[in-house]
């Protein structure tokens, strides 16, 4: 095409579009027998969490049987997920993370 001529033709070709990656939920379950400050501690621990946030979080887990931790990419969340369920074993607790997909 030279430069004088306009292009009328539709642009039929759409771009692909590139998926976000799926995000996973790390989510803490409640037991019977790890102590409230070692969850906490392992929350501070792993996840960042000042003191308060932690406690809410661990006190959430122990009220209604569970609670979402962290929302991010799968290999951070089974990463974090692993690490902090086994700090729990290492302690000789059942104290459990698991991982999830988001909807
Ligand atoms: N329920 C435990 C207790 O009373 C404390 C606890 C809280 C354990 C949250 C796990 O995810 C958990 N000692």
């Amino acid at each position: 095409m030279s430069d004088n001529e306009t292009n009328l033709k539709p642009k039929l070709k759409t771009k692909p579009k590139l998926e976000r990656p799926k995000l996973y939920k790390v989510i803490l379950f409640n037991d019977d027998y790890t102590p409230r400050d070692f969850v906490t501690l392992v929350l501070k621990a792993v996840f960042h969490m000042s003191e308060e946030t932690g406690y809410r979080m661990m006190m959430t887990a122990h009220k209604l049987g569970s609670c979402v931790i962290l929302v991010c990419a799968k290999d951070i969340a089974e990463t974090k997920a692993k690490e902090a369920t086994d700090l729990g074993k290492e302690a000789g607790f059942p104290l459990m993370f698991a991982t999830e997909p988001e909807e």
